[in-house]
């Protein structure tokens, strides 16, 4: 069915397509469907905006991201399936890769998924020949790249296990995570958590990242600005205000 751009919910709707078309081509995980309704819900709760709080956490994003030596973006199926093209932007931007981390492992999964990111632009995927192991985890998420992840100072994840984030934390990694639901394991454990639809956040953070690119450029920012501004970021004070403004919006 085609759906009609005139429709209220027409990104939603297409976001659900692109998932549902992914979980057809073996991208997705059965349990993504299940995972991507449990973020709809806190969606919902949102007004399915971007929150003031988002924006604030994007650009403490982007600021971790552009005074990274090793950023990597960590991508799963619900992931891949959603945000190809703007994952491929976002790696040559900050020239640096992907790589593939998958709860529900499976080989030909992996694949799939590394065909689909260079298919969209990717450069260079990681992930479907682990050499490395993240210390604290019991399964498949703990496979890594020492190219990728192992040796990354900074990594993004967007959709993310809680114990995988604890994880990369005590290895010592900074985390920036994209998460609906703002009590998740994983968004108290993040250095920046920004509480945003995937589908909402991958083009911000286009748009973030290039701003301030152009801005370092033309000597508008210098990166001592950029770490002033990232230290000021608070994520657990965005993540009550996050809150707050949900239980306002309902009393
Ligand atoms: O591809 P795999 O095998 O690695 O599996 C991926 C899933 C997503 C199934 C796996 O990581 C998983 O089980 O995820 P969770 O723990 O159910 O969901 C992670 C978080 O993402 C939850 O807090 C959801 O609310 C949130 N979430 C779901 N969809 C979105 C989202 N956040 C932002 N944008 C979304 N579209």
């Amino acid at each position: 069915m085609t759906i009609p751009r005139s429709h209220p919910r027409y990104v939603s709707l297409t976001a659900r397509d692109k998932l549902v078309e992914g979980w057809k081509n073996g991208l997705v995980a059965t349990q993504g469907l299940i995972a991507h309704g449990r973020g709809e819900a806190f969606d919902y709760l949102l007004g399915e905006v971007t929150t003031p709080e988002a924006e604030m956490a994007t650009n403490a994003a982007v600021c971790m991201l552009l005074l990274a030596e090793k950023p990597v973006i960590s991508v799963n199926g619900n992931v891949g399936a959603m945000a190809a093209p703007e994952i491929a932007t976002l790696c040559g931007l900050l020239d640096c890769p992907a790589e593939i981390n998958i709860f529900h492992r499976t080989d030909d999964r992996v694949n799939r998924l590394v065909e689909h990111l260079e298919k969209n632009g990717c450069r260079k995927v990681l992930g479907s020949d682990p050499d490395a192991r993240l210390e604290g985890l019991d399964h498949a998420r703990a496979l890594c790249s020492m190219d990728g992840i192992f040796t990354s100072d900074v990594v993004l994840v967007p959709l993310e296990d809680g114990d995988r984030c604890k994880a990369l934390k005590a290895a010592g990694k900074s985390v920036i995570t994209i998460d609906l639901n703002p009590m998740s394991r994983t968004a108290v454990t993040a250095d920046v958590t920004i509480v945003d639809n995937l589908i909402r956040s991958m083009p911000n953070l286009i748009r973030v990242i290039k701003g301030y690119q152009k801005r370092l450029l033309l000597g508008g920012i210098t990166p001592e600005k950029l770490k002033a501004e990232l230290s000021s970021y608070s994520n657990d004070n965005n993540l009550k205000d996050t809150l707050k403004k949900i239980t306002e919006k309902f009393s």
